[in-house]
């Protein structure tokens, strides 16, 4: 049967059919365990995935509320694991992962700086060395047996490098409680879980070719060499979340460098993956194994995580989420105080993963009057632009600022954003409170 994989609701279906006839595979999760995360998602979990939040767990989040069972099962303390330093100044830190604060990215230009990007840890930074890593890819989908590559031999493959965004689904959650009133399970980032970063490495394309890729290869399963993730008692095993082979052919990369340095070990180092315009868990850090199958594969990571789920959406909820949504951000703190009748650069980002933005309106009266922001960055389809507008403030008290982008789809950002239960792609214009004094 031909099957338009890049089409991701077709892709499903047709995944869907093969696990209830038993073809599908579970990938190192019991089949019984996977079978109830399909009929966990719109409640919250039978094993609580939704609601411990594996995915996007938070100190402040459902973990701490999920009482002793979750308590005793957490495997390490909810603090980032990093080893670069997270300074209060520049991050914002939600139990293993560090959020970038907007407000200092304000003097920064097109690529956000290593030293503030978002960390997103399921569980801590390993520390790899390049010389010893190898990446092994295996599966029945390989004409031949598995191969290995080494650093070295990944480095002599041809080269590509793109500037490009990675930001976790989740981003803007917060503002589904703060803004909509509706609860939601997961990390409460506000927007800064997304960076910009200049990617250079080899075409997953060109290792999977090497590799000797079978007709039949359906999807490519990246797995990262960081510690098993165990959650209410249930070990889920490494991180990893299978990509269509449509995908892995087209545009994803096996990075090495970040912003012209080594990839450094919070973001991935050796050697990550990084998947252009899809949500971050799509990007697998310091990868270790990719399995190509000629059969569709879960993972708790495309399951029960990374659907839509509630009442508007199948019971195994929504396909699973790829692309990343449009956002705005101002780069200034929430809540910041401004001085009346001093003019001021307002300044932001706004980006989205289906196209180049193009337009950004802002607001600075709560969303009455609007006015077109000047762009400081060719649009460009997977990374974001800088923009700017002069405000002279004359009334004091509190006001909020709006910031509205539209792409090249035609796409603006909306008022509000459907409710899911696991608050991803938050794509609503956000109300930026500020006080005028
Ligand atoms: N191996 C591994 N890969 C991973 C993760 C992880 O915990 N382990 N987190 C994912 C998630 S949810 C996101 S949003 C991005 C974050 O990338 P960053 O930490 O470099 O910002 O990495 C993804 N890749
Ligand atoms: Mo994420």
């Amino acid at each position: 049967m031909p099957l338009d994989l890049s089409d991701e609701s077709q892709y499903d279906r047709a995944r869907l059919r093969q696990w209830a006839r038993g073809r599908a595979r579970s990938s190192g999760v019991d089949r019984r365990d996977l079978l109830k995360l399909f009929a966990a998602g719109a409640a919250a979990g039978s094993l609580g995935l939704g609601a411990a939040g594996t995915a996007e767990a938070s100190a402040t989040g459902a973990a701490e509320k999920g009482g002793a069972a979750g308590a005793a099962a957490a495997p390490t303390a909810a603090a980032p694991g990093t080893v670069k330093p997270l300074p209060p100044e520049l991050f914002t830190i939600r139990g293993t992962n560090a959020e970038t604060n907007f407000a200092a990215l304000r003097d920064t230009g097109p690529l956000t700086p290593i030293d503030r990007f978002f960390v997103r840890n399921h569980t801590v930074t390993p520390r790899l060395d390049a010389h010893d890593w190898r990446l092994k890819v295996w599966g029945d989908a390989l004409t031949g047996g598995p191969v290995e590559f080494s650093y070295d031999q990944l480095r002599a493959l041809p080269a590509v490098e793109r500037t490009l965004f990675i930001e976790c689904a989740g981003n803007g959650r917060s503002f589904y409680t703060t803004q909509q009133g509706q609860q939601v399970t997961g990390t409460a980032w506000t927007l800064g879980a997304i960076g910009v970063a200049r990617w250079r490495g080899a075409r997953l394309s060109d290792v999977l070719r090497r590799a000797g890729l079978a007709r039949g290869a359906v999807d490519v399963l990246p797995r990262g060499l960081d510690d098993e993730v165990v959650t209410n008692g249930v070990n889920l095993g490494r991180v990893r979340r299978p990509l269509p082979v449509s995908k892995a052919l087209d545009d994803v990369i096996l990075a090495y460098e970040m912003n012209g340095e080594p990839l450094p070990p919070d973001h991935g180092g050796p050697v990550r993956v990084v998947v252009p315009s899809w949500i971050g868990i799509s990007s697998i850090k310091w990868v270790g194994d990719i399995e190509v199958s000629g059969q569709p594969l879960y993972t708790p990571w495309n399951t029960d995580l990374y659907r839509l789920f509630g009442p508007d959406q199948p019971p195994q909820g929504s396909a699973p989420l790829t692309r990343q949504t449009l956002k705005s951000a101002f780069e200034l703190e929430h809540g910041a105080t401004v001085p009346a009748h001093r003019t001021r650069l307002l300044t932001g980002r706004s980006w989205s993963g289906a196209a180049a933005v193009h337009r950004v309106e802002v607001s600075t009266d709560g969303g009455v009057r609007w006015q077109r922001a000047r762009l400081h960055d060719a649009p460009h389809r997977g990374g974001w632009v800088r923009w700017s507008l002069p405000w002279t403030p004359r009334a004091t008290g509190p006001t909020a600022l709006l910031a509205r982008a539209t792409d090249t789809t035609g796409r603006t950002q909306p008022a509000t954003t459907p409710h899911n239960t696991q608050g991803y792609l938050f794509d609503a214009v956000v109300h930026h409170q500020v006080t005028v004094v």
